[in-house]
């Protein structure tokens, strides 16, 4: 159960994988047109805002590949992820009309619709009195009035590559039940008279644009609980019509649910309220069967992205749920106490309702209660989170509920589909196609290392990706750059702990250094390889309601007119924004890095996924010992990567010196960046005078000066490196013939076997 599934185009990929691209590539070509035109007119599935919604596509895609009985759910927003436009260098956006022509690949489902409830008011269940006495447990309800509006299904079919099972992601569309009220209508209240349909359809409309950051709306909270409540009613019924006969107590051998992050969590207490007041079972045989059936995998541990509810918020527009998660919470705080009697200062940190004014339901609590098994996203993350956020939990369930699954990403559409020339090597090289489907069979690079041929077409492939990467970057943002210089990008959400300013602040060091040079020094260091050409490449969207991240993109395309415009630098230093990132724009991308940063403060960044897509294709990795990055180090080896800044556990005490001001100044080398951009050589510096003040006034809770000579350090040693092509060869190939353990696959597979238990089951 996903709210977002960032799936992108599909055109492409459903070719591949039915192994039919070269025989509709001929017949468009007979036709007059040509295949990579058709392609571009796909508009992006953009359901999500980035490494959670698109980690969902890649694990749908994954169990379809892999012949996992398994679906995805969501919702069919109307309106995906904004479109963003770059105007005067500032982020504006658009809506993404996304459905406005019909989409063919949609299977839209009118006879699988169900009703939901909101507000509302409860009524003792006719029941009631037997069930009470025969089982002491909390009563049956009836949860009758307030408003329904109906869910119905759209099925998009993933077909998996290589094999005949197809897999589905079934998204819900929210429409009225009440078309027309006729009453208005004749009173003359026209409006009112579809107003029903109109706010229903509100619902489903928008994706909330916010990554790792939670705003707490009503709308919100009414998407997540129609998304769980369609959703549960449709386990139920499939498992009614493919098990008939069967006891719902059976559900959990035949179902698995995986809750990504806490957006899906009302489903625990909607699978509750369905077996105990619709079903008819008692209290505990209901919480066996939803405790056996969730497993809850937590993505983040920013506290500003913590989901939690106003308990009265709750209350009004789903009474029933609100007095099922007291029940939940009071019978595991009663078994709390009795493991750790007296201990008042646990149940208060332990419980899932915080009493705060007004109390707050923590999402992630209760996600943990009623699940049998919780993930963390990578190691780290995962060691991460045992030792914070759930550290009560640890101690009370044990260890073992507390797991790992390091992410993935998909071979078919991260390496096939938009590397076709690294690909074709590959598949050379391994004798046929099938490691697209077994990615350790890319290890048979290794044996290729030394081979001179193979070198020389490998370089030439990167070429390729990064001469067809220039020609966007010149179609979409008029600014030319040569693909001879190392490509270094960094493209994701625009956060400030992603450290998007820790990279532009060292293109500005950068440039600061190439200016302060005589044009014959320049010449020389060129010659001699002591200035490396450089291409900066950024690209990502801001929440619309984040200032600080939309001024940062404001900060990036402000240096890259000067630096660009600067007839000294030339192609010594160019610096671009892609606008309107996404799936397909990534696809052009990361093929074409020679760099890529995974810069974020360490101990932030839970796992990141783009970082396995760069070294996937042949592109080394700039990083913090944060995320997934620490296992890509791992295995590809630590001369494979370059790492710098502090590590997780030196953050909080870094945090306290400089809150406090035990660290005065923020180093000479960012103090000569912060002189140039308050000279104003980029503009009107009191537009960029808020970021520099976040760090030298703010705390600078990201650590942006304390990592910043460790990052220009780590940059020039990737300019040392890079001089040396013939060993930047052997890494590149290296890095790709080492990253099988980052598809999805495996990710998969440890779902499949250590937390579902349920096995591949070929069509
Ligand atoms: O697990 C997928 C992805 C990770 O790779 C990123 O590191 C992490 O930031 C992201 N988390 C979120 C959390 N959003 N919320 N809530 O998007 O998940």
């Amino acid at each position: 159960m996903s709210l977002e599934f960032l799936v992108g185009r599909t055109f492409d990929n459903a070719m591949l994988a039915l192994d039919l691209k070269p025989e509709y590539t001929g017949a468009l070509k007979e036709l007059g047109f040509s295949m990579e035109d058709c392609i571009d007119e796909e508009r992006d599935a953009a359901l999500g805002n980035g490494g959670l919604g698109r980690l969902a596509a890649c694990y749908v895609d994954s169990m379809a590949c892999k012949n996992y009985p398994g679906w995805g759910y969501g919702l069919r927003y109307r309106y995906g992820m904004f479109q963003q436009h770059i105007i005067d260098g500032y982020q504006v956006e658009a809506p993404d009309c996304w459905l406005d022509n019909p989409n063919p690949w949609e299977f839209p489902r009118p006879d699988v619709t169900y009703t939901i409830r909101f507000y509302g008011h409860l009524a003792p269940h006719p029941d009631n009195q037997a069930n009470k006495k025969a089982s002491g447990s909390p009563a049956r309800f009836k949860w009758e009035g307030g408003v329904t509006y109906e869910a119905m299904a759209y099925d998009m079919p993933v077909p998996g590559y290589g094999t005949k099972n197809v897999g589905n992601i079934r998204l819900w569309n929210c429409k009225t039940n009440h078309l027309f009220d006729l009453h208005a209508f004749n009173d003359g209240r026209y409006h009112d008279a579809t107003g029903g349909k109109v706010e229903a359809e509100i619902l489903t409309n928008v994706l909330y644009p916010n990554d790792n950051h939670n705003q707490g709306k009503e709308l919100r909270l009414k998407q997540e609980y129609l998304f769980c409540s369609a959703t549960l009613q449709d386990i139920i019924a499939r498992f009614k019509a493919t098990c008939p006969g069967r006891p719902l107590t059976e559900l959990p051998d035949m179902v698995a649910i995986q809750l990504n992050d806490t957006h899906p969590t009302l489903g625990i207490p909607e699978l509750q309220r369905i077996l105990v007041d619709d079903e008819g079972l008692d209290w505990d045989t209901a919480w066996d069967i939803v405790t056996r059936t969730f497993a809850f995998t937590n993505h983040t541990i920013l506290p500003e992205a913590m989901e939690k509810w106003p308990v009265p918020m709750l209350d009004r527009i789903l009474p029933r749920h609100m007095s099922i998660i007291y029940d939940i919470n009071l019978y595991f705080l009663q078994s709390v106490e009795r493991k750790y009697p007296g201990d008042a200062d646990l149940l208060r940190r332990i419980s899932i309702i915080e009493e705060s004014y007004p109390q707050q339901v923590r999402m992630a609590y209760l996600a943990c209660v009623g699940s049998h098994h919780v993930n963390g996203v990578a190691q780290i993350h995962s060691q991460i989170i045992k030792n914070s956020i759930f550290t009560d939990f640890v101690r009370y369930y044990g260890a073992d509920k507390f797991v790992n699954k390091t992410n993935g990403v998909s071979p078919r559409r991260w390496m096939l589909q938009c590397n076709p020339h690294m690909s074709k090597l590959i598949t050379e090289v391994v004798g046929d196609e099938s490691w697209v489907n077994e990615l350790g069979k890319v290890k048979v690079l290794e044996d290729k290392v030394n081979d001179e041929d193979f070198r020389r077409r490998w370089w030439e492939a990167k070429q390729r990706n990064k001469e067809r990467l220039a020609k966007f970057i010149e179609e979409v943002c008029g600014i030319e750059v040569s693909p001879q210089a190392l490509f270094d990008v960094q493209v994701k959400r625009i956060h400030e702990y992603k450290r998007q300013l820790l990279n532009i602040l060292g293109v500005v060091h950068r440039y600061i250094e190439l200016k302060g040079m005589s044009a014959e020094d320049r010449r020389q260091a060129v010659k001699e390889g002591r200035v490396i050409p450089r291409v900066t490449v950024f690209a990502g969207k801001a929440a619309s309601g984040y200032w600080m991240a939309k001024q940062i993109i404001k900060l990036i395309n402000s240096v890259a007119d000067v630096v660009n415009a600067d007839a000294d630098i030339g192609d010594l230093l160019k610096v671009v924004f892609i606008p309107d990132y996404g799936v397909t724009v990534a696809e052009h991308v990361v093929p074409a890095s020679d760099v890529s940063e995974h810069i974020s403060t360490a101990g932030t960044e839970a796992s990141g996924t783009s970082n396995m897509k760069f070294v996937m294709n042949g592109g080394l990795i700039l990083g913090t010992v944060d995320g997934a990055n620490v296992e890509i180090a791992e295995a590809v080896g630590e001369d494979n990567i370059v790492t710098f800044g502090v590590v997780a556990d030196e953050v909080e005490s870094y945090r306290h010196e400089l809150r406090y001001r035990h660290i005065s100044g923020v180093g000479d080398e960012l103090a000569k960046v912060f002189e140039e951009i308050g000279a104003g050589t980029f503009g009107d510096a009191r537009v960029f005078q808020p970021i520099i003040d976040s760090i030298t006034r703010g705390g600078d809770v990201y650590l942006v000066s304390i990592d910043f000579p460790s990052y220009i350090m780590a940059q020039r040693a990737i300019d040392t490196m890079y001089l040396d092509r013939e060993a930047w060869i052997t890494k590149s190939i290296q890095c790709v013939a080492r990253t099988s353990k980052f598809s999805s696959d495996r990710s998969i597979e440890e779902y499949a076997e250590e937390i579902w238990n349920i096995e591949p089951h070929p069509v």
